[in-house]
C-alpha cells in the first residue's frame, strides 16, 4: 500500500503555516533581565512586542535524533542603546549544534562560548550560521525592518535559559556613533 499526501506545512517567504505550529511572542515585560539599561526599560510599555517565535516541532521534545525547526522575527527597536534582541540560550545538551539562516532583514548573531569569550556574525538575507555545541547565543535586529531567520536544530538539544539570565552575555551589541558595536559589560 502507498500513499500521496499534503506536507504537514508550508514554509513560504518567511511564514509558516499548518496545524501543528507553535508561535510565542516575546515583549519587553517578558524580557527584563535581559536589556542592561534598566531606566530606558522602565520608560518603555511592557507589552512592547520585541520578537515572534513559529516552530514546528515535528517530534516530542527531548527526542534522540530528531529535528525542531523555527522561524524567528525580531521588530526593529532599542531599549536606549541596545538593540532589541532575543533572550539567548545554551543548549542544554551543550554538544549539541544549530543553523541559523537569514531570510529578511539586517542583524547581528551574538555567541559566547563557555569561557564567556563574545563575538558576532553579521547578519543579512542569505547568510547562513552555523552554531557550534558549547556556544551560547542570542540575535540582534540592528536594522529599521524586522530581521527574519529560520532555525534548525536537534530536538533532544533543549535550552538552558537560566545561566544567562543570571550572567548575561559577556558582550552587548550598542549603537555607536550609528553603527552597531559589540561592547563588554
Ligand atoms: C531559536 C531561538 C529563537 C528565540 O529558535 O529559540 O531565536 O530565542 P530564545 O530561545 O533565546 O528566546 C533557537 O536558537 N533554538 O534553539
Ligand atoms: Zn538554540
Amino acid at each position: 500500500m502507498s500513499s500521496i499526501n499534503d506536507p504537514a506545512v508550508l514554509f513560504q517567504g518567511t511564514t509558516l503555516e499548518g496545524p501543528e505550529i507553535d508561535r510565542v511572542t516575546r515583549t519587553l515585560g517578558d524580557l527584563t533581565d535581559v536589556f542592561s539599561d534598566k531606566d530606558a526599560l522602565a520608560a518603555m510599555a511592557a507589552d512592547q512586542k520585541v520578537y515572534d517565535v513559529a516552530c514546528y516541532f515535528p517530534v516530542a521534545d527531548g527526542t534522540t535524533a530528531g529535528l525542531f525547526f523555527g522561524i524567528t522575527y525580531i521588530y526593529p527597536g532599542k531599549v536606549g542603546t541596545e538593540y532589541f534582541m532575543t533572550r539567548g540560550h545554551f543548549h542544554q545538551l551543550r554538544d549539541r549544534g544549530e543553523f541559523y539562516h537569514c531570510l529578511e532583514g539586517e542583524g547581528m548573531l551574538i555567541l559566547m562560548d563557555e569561557d564567556r569569550q563574545t563575538r558576532a556574525e553579521k547578519m543579512y538575507p542569505g547568510s547562513l550560521h552555523y552554531i557550534p555545541g558549547h556556544t551560547a547565543h542570542r540575535t540582534a535586529n540592528t536594522g529599521n525592518s524586522m530581521l527574519v531567520f529560520s532555525a534548525f536544530w536537534p530536538s533532544d538539544a533543549g535550552h538552558d535559559y537560566q545561566s544567562i539570565s543570571e550572567k548575561g552575555f559577556s558582550g552587548i551589541l550598542v549603537e555607536q556613533n550609528g553603527e552597531p558595536v559589540l561592547a563588554s559589560k
